[in-house]
Formats: C-alpha cells, structure tokens, sequence
C-alpha cells in the first residue's frame, strides 16, 4: 500500500509527479509507430545514423560519470558503470552492422539541431562542478527512457516489423531493464544522502533529458 511515496525512492516518485512528460518520452508516436508495424522506414533510417552519432558522444559521457564515480563513490557502483560503458563497445558494433543492413552511410551523417543539442548537455558533464548524484541520476534516466521505450514494442499485442525486433530487443529486454533498476538504485541511494540543491539538479536535468528524448524523436520522426 503506498499512502504517501514514504516507501518509494526519489526517481519513482519525480517519474510520477512528471507522468505526462515521462508518456511523452516513453510512448513517443515514433516508438509507437514500431510497436504498431505502421514505422515510416525513413525515419527508422534517420534515427539509427543519428543515434550511432549519440552513443558516441555518450560513450565520453559515461567515462565522465565513472570519473565522478571513482572520486566519490564505492567499488560496487563503479563495477556497474565500468559494465555499461563496456557494453557501448558491443552496442557501436551493433550499429556498424545494423546500418549496413540498411545501406545507411554512417560517414556520411551529420548531427541535426536535436542532436547536437543534446550532445552539447552530455559534453557538459565534464565539468567538475556537476556532482556524481546528477550524473548517474542523469545517466539512469538516459537508459530508462530508451528501456521503456522499446520495451513497449516487443510487449503482447505488438505488431514490431521483424526486421526492426533486433533493435527493440537490444534496449527492451530484461537484461537491460535489469541493468536501468541497478542504475535507478543507486541513483536513489545517492539522491537519500544528497544536499537539497544537489536533488534539485537532479530533478532539473531528469526532466532535461525527458524534453531531449522527446525532441530526438521528433527529429528522427520528421526532419526539420
Ligand atoms: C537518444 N537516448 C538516446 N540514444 C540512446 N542510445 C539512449 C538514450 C540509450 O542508450
């Protein structure tokens, strides 16, 4: 029974309070067109050159949030950071081999407004200042937009192109909701000892993320 959020950490408590723009995030018309078989195949085209763009640039982010990590924190929440930033090296490889499939020109792509907007906030965590509690805050909800996003289209009743399930599958299986709710604890085990103004960075860049996802998948929905 929860008669006030007491049993709930921070995260599940903002992903409430902000429902409406967590849907908008999660439940996006571009993820839903996958879900619904109705995806515009230009568009999934567009989305994945963007993306390898991005995961590139996050790969610099992650390293960012492990050094924070490193300076601050104990061993077993590096072990799970050093794990995801291991597995970018898989996940690039995957989009190599993806783009391929779908003759995209992954040296031929530039970055559309979107997506430089949000590689301009992950570079921004390079700064010292930014604490680790709104780093891994901020990594945790990066992941977990992609998690319940593409969970969503391998859910009963979908009607996911079987050629686009390898793609819902790499971000929607349970392994990696597994690897979201690490992510999400420890972010909440930092957030309970944190400073006023550090949980308020927090919240600021949680609901930052939720717009830039929203805005990625407009860009890759319909080019502006
Ligand atoms: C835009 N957000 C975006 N791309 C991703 N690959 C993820 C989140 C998850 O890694």
């Amino acid at each position: 029974m929860d008669i006030g959020g007491a049993d709930k950490g921070t995260t599940a408590a903002w992903m409430a309070a902000h429902r409406g723009m967590y849907e908008r995030a999660t439940r996006h018309p571009f993820t839903v067109s996958i879900r619904d078989g109705t995806v515009d195949l230009a568009a999934f085209k567009r989305w994945l050159g963007q993306d390898y763009m991005f995961v590139r640039e996050f790969v610099a982010f992650l390293a960012s949030v492990l050094l924070k990590c490193c300076k601050q924190s104990d061993s077993s929440d590096m072990e799970i950071i050093l794990g995801g930033l291991a597995s970018l090296s898989d996940e690039l490889s995957w989009f190599k081999k993806e783009a391929a499939k779908w003759s995209v020109d992954l040296a031929g792509i530039s970055p559309l407004t979107s997506n430089t907007e949000y590689c301009r906030f992950l570079q921004s965590f390079n700064d010292p200042e930014i604490s680790y509690t709104v780093a891994i805050t901020t990594f945790w909800i990066i992941e977990t937009v992609y998690q319940d996003s593409f969970a969503f289209c391998i859910e009963e009743g979908h009607k996911t192109p079987l050629e686009l399930l390898g793609t819902c599958q790499r971000w929607g299986s349970p392994e990696f909701k597994q690897y979201c709710q690490s992510l999400q604890r420890i972010a909440d085990h930092c957030l309970a000892n944190a400073t006023s103004d550090a949980v308020k960075s927090a919240e600021e860049a949680f609901l930052r993320v939720l717009e830039l996802e929203i805005g990625f998948w407009d860009m890759s929905s319909s080019q502006s």
